[in-house]
């Protein structure tokens, strides 16, 4: 693996130096050359590359290829700013549905499978990605898209689907409405679920799997390295399998850019060792994630990634206290009467950041009676209140009131910031 990756390696940046103006421009300012590249340790020489300047670079600056080998285009989700578009060739196509494939088998897909596509199909790269894979492992693919979700529940029972396949908040809200619809979802086919594109801690990933009923995995990617298909779950789940042959992990810290060593938690960067169309070195992802050498009892060889808990941008910092919203989920997951639907409201009062967590009741959790109501508040706000250090107000709401997501549920408004960016 490491001599492969060596090899790669050093092709790519060969190739990018020589065909990308923008790297061109940035390594000759950083004062490094593609023959400096001897051993993997060597990329540690070169820049990163952000966000920011596939932003400032848009549409297509950061193209290495003609448009003319450009055979599809795709864009970043979920910014309110200027998003970032990525562009592939027919080889980056081809290897995009093989890297899915392999992240479907690791989660347990077969050609036998009959599997539900109900990610959004468009410039999100989350429907097509998932599309071409497992028509590539050979499933029967139903390409639903995100919406509609009592067709989904309709379909699913009248085709027999198998495999879901959507985000996690997704697969959630459509479980309730499963249950409205009084569908017995213990009788339905769903055996397995492949889910991702948003962070999900692992009290729901039990809730999901009550539920349905099934086996919930994740797995993870990006559009600027490929979309899904970078890493998923094995039999053994827990960690995620990257395909380190065409995307080179590193984990640095995220304020000083120091590379961190195995096991150690930080920021996730990915250089892509393959692709053409926009080839990228040391990308920095904002996911915080740790890396895993050791033996994996499935015996695949590759690295593994923790579970992404956040971004390093998502982290909250409310009264100098750091919050990530994962950390507010488990809590609320944790506790009886309350459902998975919530929203983290972060505003400023004269000096003072102020958190309101807003919960839904689950659907048992009105007693009807007030008292019962009070107390269900008191105790999710003592529960946050030891879990973050920090004393947030607390809304219970109405079941079925908050807002569903369709795609990456969106749990934090952050009124400080003028735009907000996933
Ligand atoms: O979300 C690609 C994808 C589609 C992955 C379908 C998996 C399944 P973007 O829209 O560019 O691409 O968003 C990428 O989403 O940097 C993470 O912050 C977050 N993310 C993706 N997968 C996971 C996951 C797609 N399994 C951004 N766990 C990434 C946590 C995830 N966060």
């Amino acid at each position: 693996m490491r001599a492969l990756q060596l090899t790669r390696l050093q092709a790519l940046v060969e190739r990018v130096y020589r065909m990308s103006p923008f790297y061109r421009k940035l390594w000759d300012e950083a004062g490094v050359k593609p023959e400096q590249v001897k051993t993997l340790d060597d990329i540690r020489r070169f820049p990163f590359t952000t966000k920011d300047m596939l932003r400032q670079n848009y549409p297509y600056g950061m193209f290495a290829v003609p448009l003319s080998k450009i055979v599809r285009l795709h864009a970043s989700s979920g910014t309110m700013g200027q998003s970032t578009v990525v562009g592939y060739t027919r080889r980056d196509l081809r290897i995009w549905a093989d890297m899915v494939a392999r992240v479907a088998v690791q989660a347990g897909v077969t050609r036998r499978d009959i599997a539900q596509i109900s990610f959004g199909y468009g410039l999100f790269t989350g429907g097509f990605g998932l599309h071409y894979g497992l028509e590539r492992v050979g499933a029967t693919v139903l390409p639903v898209s995100s919406g509609n979700t009592q067709r989904q529940i309709q379909l699913m029972q009248d085709f027999g689907t198998t495999v879901l396949v959507g985000t996690p908040s997704y697969a959630l809200h459509m479980a309730e409405v499963a249950e409205e619809m009084g569908v017995d979802t213990s009788k339905l086919k769903l055996r397995l679920g492949l889910f991702g594109a948003e962070p999900w801690t692992e009290e729901m990933r039990s809730e999901i799997e009550k539920r349905w009923h099934i086996k919930a995995t994740d797995n993870y990617g990006l559009s600027e390295i490929m979309g899904p298909g970078v890493a998923g779950e094995c039999e053994y789940g827990g960690k995620m399998h990257i395909s380190e042959d065409h995307f080179f992990p590193e984990v640095i810290d995220p304020k000083t850019g120091e590379s961190l060593p195995p096991g150690e938690e930080g920021e996730l960067v990915f250089t892509t060792l393959t692709k053409e169309g926009i080839p990228l070195v040391r990308y920095r992802t904002r996911d915080i994630s740790s890396l895993d050498y050791s033996p994996c009892p499935c015996g695949r060889t590759t690295v593994r990634m923790k579970k992404v808990t956040g971004r390093s941008d998502d982290m909250l910092i409310i009264r100098g206290v750091n919050v990530f919203p994962s950390q507010i989920e488990a809590v609320l997951m944790s506790i009886d009467g309350v459902g998975p639907q919530y929203q983290i409201i972060v505003d400023r009062k004269g000096f003072m950041d102020d958190i309101e967590v807003v919960v839904e009741l689950s659907k048992e959790g009105f007693t009807g009676s007030w008292r019962d109501l009070e107390a269900l508040e008191n105790k999710v706000r003592e529960r946050l209140e030891n879990a973050l250090s920090l004393r947030p107000r607390v809304k219970l709401v109405e079941y079925m009131s908050l807002e569903r997501s369709m795609g990456k549920a969106k749990r934090v408004i952050d009124k400080r910031r003028k735009t907000t960016d996933n």
